[in-house]
């Protein structure tokens, strides 16, 4: 199977009337970003669109909310995360139709993930929906859906939307990227690149950002909104499990873990464990860090991060998850001390081939 055109799927959605969002669980800035700013094109193009969603938006990212999202888990019945109030209101003895006026969407867009895996709690309602599109920027993706666009080579979901967006607003001769749209796909642009450092970025990333300041996206203040905007309690937690880190493979590697005690000693949420691998992998001679979460389901996130040559999606496929070269993860369904073990086994293979590649071709 291979991609669709942008002119295929804008042709798609525009024949649509109602449109489902499907960002991965634990958003990042790439997943609520580029979610945002398509739901926000299609408001403005008259029609329904929600982003459904099942887990908590970490605070930094809820400036890209807008009003759009559903937490479908009060739909289940239980409220599992977030702010149990405010989704009450929301949701509590409502169906999805009463909030989003309908059930069963025209179109069930997955966005920047490739896999309902990625999303459990509300594939049901992804299967549901009369069309499904992904869009998607990760290598490990295969086309699943009707229509997919997985474009392996952007550096962000965000500039595939931006794609989108410009050919949505020649079908309709209509200007779409406005300033809060052009945020959300700078702040999905700025996130997954790193602030425009990682490898990934290409001239096409800087390009887009050009446009949207040309445009009159106030860089800045998403940035400061991104990004000098932390709570103390992540700062607390950043420092416990800096301090427990074990550096391994002659100082190539580097991993700590945060348990739902650790957390809970420093009052910190889960999301804001993010950004700890990155502060690994900063250090000097480290080319792989993990970091071990334990989900409140008792199993193990492993987020991974490469710095060079290593390549971390190769790993955590070989657990089941995926990802990019640099930046995966994955879940373990074991203990925090097998996930240790078997990660420091898998990270330290993966240093040693890389390692015999270095020999044979020199
Ligand atoms: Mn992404």
């Amino acid at each position: 199977m291979k991609n669709n055109t942008m002119k295929e799927i804008s042709a798609k959605l525009a024949e649509s009337r109602s449109v489902f969002l499907f960002p991965h669980v634990h958003m990042d800035g790439d997943a609520l970003g580029s979610a945002s700013a398509l739901c926000g094109a299609l408001r403005k193009l008259g029609k329904t669109a929600w982003i459904l969603i099942e887990d908590e938006i970490a605070d930094n990212l809820q400036f890209l909310e807008r009003g759009y999202c559903v937490d479908v888990n009060c739909f289940n019945g239980t409220v599992q995360n977030g702010d149990a109030e405010k989704l009450t209101e929301q949701t509590a003895g409502r169906t999805l139709k009463d909030v989003t006026g309908t059930e069963r969407a025209d179109i069930c867009l997955c966005i920047d993930c490739g896999d309902t895996g990625r999303f459990e709690k509300r594939r049901n309602i992804f299967a549901d929906g009369v069309f499904r599109i992904c869009l998607d920027h990760h290598a490990t993706s295969k086309p699943f859906a009707e229509m997919n666009y997985i474009d392996p080579k952007a550096a962000a979901t965000g500039e595939i939307v931006y794609d989108l967006l410009r050919e949505l607003e020649t079908v309709y001769s209509a200007d779409l990227i406005d300033e809060k749209i052009g945020e959300a796909i700078f702040s999905a642009i700025m996130t997954d690149t790193g602030n425009f450092q990682y490898s990934n970025t290409t001239s096409k990333s800087h390009k887009v950002a050009a446009e949207l300041i040309e445009l009159g996206v106030d860089f800045h203040a998403a940035a400061v909104k991104l990004y000098q905007n932390i709570n103390v309690s992540r700062v607390r937690l950043n420092a416990k499990a800096i301090e427990r880190m074990k550096i391994f493979a002659g100082g190539r590697a580097a991993m700590t873990s945060v348990t739902q005690m650790l957390m809970q000693s420093v009052g910190a949420a889960m999301n804001e464990a993010e950004g700890i691998a990155e502060t690994m992998r900063n250090l000097r001679g480290v080319e792989i860090a993990v970091l071990l979460k334990e989900n409140d389901d008792g199993w193990i996130r492993a987020s991974l991060r490469a710095k060079t040559k290593a390549d971390v999606a190769r790993i955590a496929s070989r657990f089941g998850g995926g990802g990019h070269v640099k930046a995966a993860g994955c879940t373990l369904k074991m203990t925090m001390q097998e996930a240790e073990e078997q990660m420091t086994a898998a990270v330290e293979e993966a240093l040693q081939e890389k390692e015999m590649d270095g020999t044979q071709n020199s």
